[in-house]
Formats: C-alpha cells, structure tokens, sequence
C-alpha cells in the first residue's frame, strides 16, 4: 500500500523546513537514537516492567519483524487498542518500523466505533489486549469485529490470546525489515472529537507531529530527567504529545505508565517513581487537589502538572495551583493540531485566567465573526488556526473537509475564543454541537442516531448541561412514540448499541414536543440550544 501523505502547500512545507520545524526525524529514526545514545537508561515503567530503551528498541525491532511474517505490509493500517501497558509502546513503535500505521482507538471504545475506524482506514489489522482492568474481554469484540468488517485479516492479541495471534510471539526476519520511513509521509491516524456525526480520521505525518511535541518539550519543561505520569489513556492526543510520552521519549525521559488516573493509584505511583510531570483533564486535575492535602505519599517530586483537554475556569485553577506543589501549566490543544500553553514562567494572571498562546511563531490563529470577519481585538469569535503541525485535511473524508477547512488551508476549531494584549487564548465555548464530558468529545449527532433507532423514541435532541464535576454532561430530550420508555431502560438500550460507555447519555428527559417557530421548523442547532435553556431555567427555578 502506497504510503498516506498529508499535503501542505510546497510554499508552506519548504518554510517549516527552512525555520528548522520539520527536521526530517521518524518515529523509528528517533527512538534508534536514543537507544544508541543511552541504551541502559529506563524508557517504560508500567505494572511490573521496566524497560531500558534498548529493551524497547529490541521489542518494537520483533514485533516489526512479526508484523510482517504475519503477513502485513508496510503501509497497512492497524488499529490499536491498548491502555496504559508497556505493550502499547511495542505495538505502535514495531508498526513505525515496519512502515506500517497505527491507528488510535481509546479503551473504551466498542464495536460501534472500533468497525467505523477499521472501515474508515481500510484497516487490515487489530491490536487489543485480553482484557481491560475492568474485565472487559477483547477478545469478544475482535470476534465480532472479524464478523463485521471481512476486510479486517488479522487480530493480535496480548495476554491470553485465544484463537489470536498472540502479540507477545511475534517475531520474524529482522532482515525483511524496510527502511526508515519518509518523514512527510502519515505515521499514523488519530481519532476526532466529533462534532458531527462519527469520529473523523487525523493523519499526522513524522515531520509535523515530532515538530509538536519536540517544541512542546521545550515549553514544559521536558529533558532526559523527565519521569512523565501518563494517567490519561495513552492514545489520547494529550497524553501522547502535549508534551506527553512522545515527547518524553524524544527527550530521553521516563515514562511511567498509570492504570487508573485515581488518587489512590497514581500518587503511590509519584512517591515511588519521583514523578517530575503530568497531564490531567480538569475533572481528575479537581480530584488531585482534593486527595493532595490528606495523602501520605511523597508528592514533592512533581514539578509541573498540565491541565486540559477541557476549560479549567480560574477559579478550579487556582485550587489545583494551591493544593499540589507544583506549577501549574494550562493547555489547550486539539488532535487535528493547534495547541497552546501557558509558559511556566508567566504570572498568575495567565496561567488562572488563559488557556496559553500557541506553541509556534509559524501558527496562524484566526478569530472570525460569524460572517468570517476578524473580530475587533479582545473580543469572541471563531478560532480558525493553520500551521507546520496543524492538518489541512481529514483522512478519506470530503465533506467533513468541505466544512471543516477553508479553501486557503486554514482549520475551523468549531471553539469560541477571546485574545487577550498578550496573545493568550481564553476559551469561551464552542459553536457546534458536541458534549465535551470530562475531556471526552461526544457528537450530539450521532448520539441522536442512537436514540433515533429505539422503536419508542420518535424523536431526540442531545445537549450539553453544565455539571460541577463533568465541566459537562450529555442531557437527552426524547419525544416518546407509543409507550414511554424508561430512562434506566433506554440506558440499558444504548450500553447494547455497542458504544463507549461515556456516550450514554447522563440524563433522560422526556417532552412532549420539540419547540416550532412561527415560520415552521427551527433548525438542529437551535433546537439543541432552546432545549439547553430551557432546562438551565428550570434547574435554577428548583434551587
Ligand atoms: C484535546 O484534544 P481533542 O481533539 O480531544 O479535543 C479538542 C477540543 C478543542 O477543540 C476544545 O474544544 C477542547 O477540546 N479543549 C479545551 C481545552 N483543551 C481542549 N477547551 C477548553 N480549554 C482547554 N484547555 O482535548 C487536547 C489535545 C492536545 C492537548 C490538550 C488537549
């Protein structure tokens, strides 16, 4: 298979090459590197193993070789599905060196979403592990998988690999082995938010993803005596490059991996490993600061805790910054590119009260009325942002780029966005529809779609409520067609949809019928938004 390119203009390309952006470095080239330069030092830390970078270097080195005796070849695509385990490294760098291109699934993700990445990225593989640590069996869903989408030829399992391949056999050739990649070629595919309908696929090329977080390293502070805490799901774009293990491994630091975000599971973990740096979602962020004051592990190695992935109001920034005893960092980012942060050495004013300032001098950010007019300065608009590691388009996607991209290159966010005199960011909310829960992005759309096929709803309309401790959550208003079902039934219902559990929708509410204006129908968009209100008012009311 021909390898994925993600195009950037020839003028642009040769810019973020000539400003020392787009080095020519690969996932596979670096980590060589690193286990030539400081083959001893430890890389992974996660349940009982310690990895060396030489020891990394020779798992992904077998599992590249595997790959191929398996039969894959280099520009298949593989979807990945693996949390917070050491494998997960093997797995995405042994398809860097064998040329092929993961592409990223969360953990919670189930059959609904996985069989739309494997067809989206005509997928020829399939990593998972037996089970989560919730018990959930993988290997059930790669049996319906294999069902679902012929195209799929191979399922790879580690642990108990029942009728799979197990991952933790494969070998082959090390001489079959193809060369280093082409560093503007796509590396992998990561997974959108969702503002519309499915997930979208992101292709980030070596060039531009290594730019982002080798940049990030610098502003976070990132060096070999890094000890990163990676507490958020690994194939979360955060976790992964903001600075993340990416970056950490770039720099020749530790990355030490966390099961569970919780307290009680991370802090040990700090106190044991003389953690130095984290990223957290706000909610979690919340959750550190409570457990900080009271725990008897030693947090006192952490020097910066970066916090995003959704709005940290000033108010929650300034309990994290005074609970744990260290900096901190805000970010503010998205998967198709554009990430900003607030710098380790700003006053307090911008790191309470901002989101950060992008990471590049070369990131072009954009805040348009509704008309697509610049707005005057300091006030709301449209964040539109274009750059050396900013996508200019989806993956095999032309209607969702029709509408996500303007015909000069430049992404629209879908955030609403105010620029303060010094350049800083402050995130005010986010035009389209979608759920931002916790960090995880939920498509009003598609969860309506859901709804739409249960033989009592006749019809639904999504939306997003403030929660105290979601940031938000998904509120569901059905219009009941023959019997009225039941909000814990409908629930049940929508677990057998075969979704990730954070889709189901928090709350049910049943109407009678959706609002008409005058002149007829009103759109989605206004529905959605009348719906929001009307339930804000009445929650007030009830106070
Ligand atoms: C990160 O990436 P995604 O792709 O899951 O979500 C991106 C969206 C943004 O467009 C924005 O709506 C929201 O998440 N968001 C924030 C935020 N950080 C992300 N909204 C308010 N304040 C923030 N600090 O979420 C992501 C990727 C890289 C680094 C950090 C987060």
């Amino acid at each position: 298979m021909l390898p994925l390119k993600q195009v950037w203009p020839a003028e642009a390309a040769t810019r973020y090459r000539a400003a020392g952006h787009w080095r020519g470095e690969t996932f596979p080239g670096f980590l060589r590197q690193r286990a030539a330069a400081h083959p001893g030092a430890l890389a992974i830390i996660g349940g009982t193993q310690r990895w060396s970078y030489a020891e990394l270097q020779a798992r992904a080195e077998a599992a590249a070789a595997g790959f191929l005796a398996l039969g894959l070849r280099p520009g298949d695509r593989v979807v990945v599905q693996l949390g917070n385990i050491p494998e997960f490294f093997t797995a995405v760098f042994g398809l860097f060196r064998a040329q092929m291109v993961p592409v990223y699934a969360l953990p919670a993700h189930r059959q609904t979403e996985i069989s739309h990445f494997l067809r989206k990225s005509e997928a020829a593989g399939y990593i998972c592990a037996d089970r989560g640590p919730d018990g959930f069996d993988y290997r059930a869903l790669a049996r319906d998988l294999r069902a679902a989408v012929p195209a799929l030829r191979h399922a790879v399992v580690v642990g108990d690999a029942a009728e799979f391949t197990p991952f933790e056999q494969l070998d082959g050739n090390r001489a079959a082995l193809p060369g280093d990649p082409d560093p503007a070629a796509v590396a992998f595919l990561q997974i959108s938010g969702g503002t519309t309908g499915l997930s979208k696929l992101i292709p980030r090329t070596h060039d531009d993803y290594i730019y982002s977080f080798r940049a990030s390293n610098e502003i976070c502070g990132v060096t070999q005596d890094s000890v990163h805490l990676i507490a958020l799901p690994a194939a979360h774009n955060f976790p992964m490059s903001s600075p993340g293990h990416m970056g950490t491994l770039h720099a020749g630091g530790r990355v030490v991996l966390s099961p569970s975000p919780a307290p009680d599971v991370a802090f040990p973990l700090i106190a044991r490993e003389r953690v130095t740096i984290s990223g957290l979602v706000p909610p979690l962020a919340l959750l550190w600061a409570e457990a900080a004051p009271r725990t008897p592990h030693d947090l006192s190695s952490l020097e910066v805790l970066l916090v995003g992935g959704a709005k940290l109001t000033p108010e929650a920034a300034r309990r994290v910054q005074d609970a744990l005893p260290c900096k901190l960092q805000q970010v503010f980012g998205m998967a198709e590119g554009l990430v900003n942060y607030t710098r380790l050495d700003d006053p307090d004013a911008l790191v309470l009260e901002t989101q950060g300032r992008p990471i590049s001098a070369d990131d072009e950010v954009l805040i348009l009325d509704d008309l697509g007019r610049p707005v005057p300065e300091g006030e709301a608009g449209h964040l539109l942002a274009r750059g050396p590691y900013t996508i200019r388009g989806y993956h095999n996607d032309e209607a969702a780029n029709a509408r996500s991209f303007t015909p000069d290159g430049f992404y629209r966010t879908g955030d609403i966005v105010k620029r303060t005199p010094e350049g800083y960011l402050v995130v005010q909310g986010r035009a389209g529809d979608h759920i931002n829960r916790a960090g995880e992005k939920i498509s009003a759309e598609e969860i309506e779609d859901h709804l739409l096929a249960h033989p009592n709803v006749f019809d639904a309309a999504v939306v997003s409520v403030p929660d105290e401790f979601l940031g938000e959550r998904s509120c569901a208003f059905i219009i009941p067609r023959g019997d009225k079902p039941r909000a814990v039934a409908l629930k049940t219902w929508m677990r057998g949809r075969a979704i990730a559990e954070f889709k189901v929708p928090d709350q049910i509410v049943l109407v009678e019928a959706f609002e008409t204006t005058a002149a007829g129908k009103i759109s989605r968009k206004e529905l959605r938004a009348r719906l929001r209100a009307r339930l804000l008012a009445e929650e007030s009311g009830q106070q």
